[in-house]
């Protein structure tokens, strides 16, 4: 089989929510020496557009979606461990607490972040999902972290980023730790809104920012950035 045919495939079977396909596929496209991050993007991203365009056109439903979920799940269980730093650029110290924000559920691409970060030799303290703003500066705190990173599928759940930063405000601890905002609904204007340290688009671009937020807490910056940084963001955020 080519690299597009096994790409194709899996593509198809998580469109399907066939876990055991999904499975084979996953494992076809290891054996053939795709790297994880083009498995990803190539094959389980498109997966996940399609269904959710289908579910918010009404021609999908929950159980659909649930059954996609897990397919993808299946085919990350295998692609997620193979995540080396060979796919990467460089590597860097430093500590991240992440997690998926209060009232969403959401953790496929939170799990793929949290993995190529740790790829990139950063210490990642996965807090789950439904994180409420508390736990995650406890959690920052009780780490010594540098980085907050939060992930957020729905809408709904956005206006708690901004009280883990008025949160920190309050406390008169904002300059602690820098604050990284991903996922569906967050854009570059969202970001720059809250006031938030960095936005990345996907996981190579959450590596990127992170990558570059510790290495300018190496050089003596501090949060809050004046700008943030922006990685993949589109015009229109
Ligand atoms: C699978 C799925 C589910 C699964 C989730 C399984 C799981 N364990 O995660 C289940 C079935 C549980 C689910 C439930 C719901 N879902 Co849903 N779901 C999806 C779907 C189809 C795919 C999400 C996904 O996994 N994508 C693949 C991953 C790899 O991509 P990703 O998550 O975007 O992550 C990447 C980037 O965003 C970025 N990133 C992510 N986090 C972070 C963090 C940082 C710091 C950075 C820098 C980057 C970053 O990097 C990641 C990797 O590249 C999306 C549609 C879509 N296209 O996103 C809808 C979608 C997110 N769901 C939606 C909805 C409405 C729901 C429900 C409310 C449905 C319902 N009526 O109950 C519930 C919500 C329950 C809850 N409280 O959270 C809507 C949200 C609409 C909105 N804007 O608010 C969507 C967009 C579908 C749609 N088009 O309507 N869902």
């Amino acid at each position: 089989m080519t690299t597009q045919e096994i790409l194709d495939g899996l593509k198809q079977a998580v469109i399907d929510g066939d876990e055991d396909s999904a499975a084979s596929f996953a494992a076809q496209a290891i054996d053939a020496e795709i790297k994880p991050m083009d498995i990803i993007k190539g094959a389980i991203n498109p997966a996940m557009d399609v269904v959710g365009q289908a579910f918010e056109d009404g021609d999908a439903y929950l159980p659909e979606l649930i059954l996609a979920g897990d397919a993808a799940r299946a085919a990350l269980d295998l692609i997620i461990p193979t995540i080396s730093t060979d796919d990467l650029d460089g590597s860097v110290q430093g500590t991240v607490v992440i997690g998926t924000i209060y009232g969403d559920a959401h953790d496929i691409g939170k799990n793929i972040v949290s993995a190529i970060l740790a790829a990139h030799g950063i210490k990642v303290v996965d807090l789950g999902i439904n994180v409420s703003p508390k736990q995650y500066i406890e959690a920052a705190f009780a780490e010594d972290a540098d980085v907050i990173a939060i992930s957020s599928l729905i809408t709904t759940s956005l206006p708690y980023h901004r009280e883990v930063i008025n949160n920190l405000v309050d406390r008169g601890e904002r300059d602690k730790f820098f604050v990284v905002v991903g996922g569906g609904p967050v854009t570059a204007e969202w970001t720059t809104q809250i006031g938030a340290d960095g936005y990345g688009r996907d996981a190579r671009d959450a590596a990127l920012v992170v990558t570059q937020l510790l290495e300018g807490l190496a050089e003596g910056n501090k949060a809050p950035l004046a700008a943030p940084i922006l990685v993949g963001a589109l015009e229109h955020g």
